[in-house]
C-alpha cells in the first residue's frame, strides 16, 4: 500500500522590514506556483511568514501591532487563498495574530486544497526574554509579545493523513512530537525563524543547524511521522538566519533539503503509510511503550531525588 502526498517546503529568504504585505504574498504566489507546477499538494511556509521578524526590536503601541494580523485571509493574503484553491494546493502559514479581544499570538494554520482553514495552531513555547535586554546584539522578544497559545498540540485529518502543527521553538522539545505522536500523526509541518547567533551562549553557533536537524529527525524517527521544517532564514535586517530547510521521512532521514538561504521551494512525494511500517513495529506504542513507568521517577524507593546526585 502507498499513500503519495507531495508536499514543498516553501524555504523564504530575508524579509525586510519595509517590505509590504502584498510584497511578501506575490513571493508566496511565486513559490506557490512552482510548487503546484512541481506536483506538490501541500505547501510548508515558515513562521511568521509574513514580515520581518520583529521580536529582535523593542516595540509598542502600533508600531508593534502593524506586525500583527487582524484578519486571516486579510485584504493582502487572500490573493494566496485564491490562487491556492484556484491550483487545488493546500498550504500552512506562520502570521502573528491579533484577536478580537486584544490577545496576540505566534500562530500558524494549515489550509485544505478547497480553501478551508482546517487547523490553527498557537506557539506553546515562546523563546528569548519578557524585557529588552541592551547587552544582546539584537533582542528576543517573544515572551514579550505572544502569549503562550492556550491548546495543546492537536492532530488534524487532512491532506489524506494526521496532520500536526509545531513552531520554531517547539521543535527542541520531545513533548511537541509526542503529544502529536500519541494521537497518531503521519505529518508535522514546522516553520521556524532561527537566529544563528544565541546571545545567552555563543558557543551552540556553529551547532545551529546540527542541532535543528537532530531535534526535528529524532522527532521524525521517535514518533514515526514525517517532519517539514520551513525556514525563513538569510540575513535579514542584519540578523543571520538559519536556512537549511528539510523534508524528514519516519525513518529520520532527510529526504529533500534546501540549498540556498534565499525564497527557494524543494518537494517531496512523501509516503504516509511509510509511517505505518515504524508505527507497526520498533514504536508501536500500544505494544512497547510503558506509561505507567513515566510518571513514578522520585516516588519509587531508592529513586533519585532532584540534587541528590549532587550530594
Ligand atoms: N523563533 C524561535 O522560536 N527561535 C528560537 C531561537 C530563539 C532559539 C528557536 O528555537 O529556533
Amino acid at each position: 500500500m502507498s499513500r503519495p502526498l507531495a508536499i514543498a517546503a516553501a524555504q523564504m529568504g530575508p524579509v525586510v522590514r519595509a517590505e509590504t504585505r502584498a510584497q511578501v504574498v506575490e513571493r508566496l504566489l511565486l513559490m506557490l506556483r512552482d510548487a503546484a507546477d512541481r506536483g506538490a499538494e501541500l505547501v510548508v511556509f515558515p513562521e511568521l511568514a509574513l514580515t520581518s521578524f520583529f521580536p529582535r526590536w523593542e516595540l509598542s503601541g502600533d508600531a508593534l501591532l502593524t506586525f500583527f494580523e487582524r484578519d486571516m485571509p486579510s485584504a493582502d493574503t487572500k490573493p494566496l487563498f485564491d490562487e491556492a484553491k484556484r491550483l487545488g494546493v493546500g498550504f500552512h502559514l506562520g502570521y502573528a495574530e491579533l484577536t478580537p479581544d486584544g490577545h496576540r499570538y505566534n500562530t500558524a494554520i494549515l489550509v485544505e486544497r478547497d480553501g478551508r482553514v482546517v487547523a490553527k495552531y498557537r506557539k506553546v513555547h515562546l523563546p528569548g526574554h519578557e524585557e529588552p535586554e541592551a547587552w544582546r546584539p539584537f533582542q528576543h522578544l517573544e515572551r514579550k509579545y505572544f502569549e503562550p497559545g492556550p491548546e495543546s498540540f492537536r492532530v488534524q485529518r487532512a491532506f489524506g493523513g494526521l496532520v500536526g502543527i509545531a513552531i520554531c521553538n517547539d521543535r527542541r522539545w520531545p513533548e511537541a512530537y509526542r503529544v502529536l505522536g500519541l494521537q497518531g500523526v503521519e505529518v508535522v509541518c514546522i516553520g521556524y525563524n532561527t537566529p544563528i547567533h544565541y546571545a545567552p551562549d555563543p558557543g551552540q553557533d556553529r551547532l545551529a543547524a546540527f542541532h535543528n536537524n537532530l531535534v526535528m529527525a529524532a522527532g521524525a524517527y521517535q514518533n514515526a511521522t514525517w517532519v517539514v521544517g520551513v525556514a525563513k532564514g538569510g540575513v535579514e535586517e542584519g540578523v543571520e538566519g538559519l536556512s537549511d530547510s528539510q523534508i524528514i521521512g519516519p525513518s529520520g532521514e532527510v529526504v529533500a533539503r534546501s540549498a540556498t538561504t534565499s525564497d527557494e521551494v524543494v518537494v517531496a512525494v512523501c509516503d504516509l503509510d511509510l509511517c505505518l511500517d515504524y508505527k507497526r513495529t520498533v514504536f508501536d506504542f500500544d505494544r512497547y511503550r510503558r506509561p505507567e513507568m513515566y510518571t513514578r521517577i522520585t516516588s519509587q524507593r531508592g529513586a533519585v531525588a532532584p540534587g541528590d546526585a549532587d550530594r
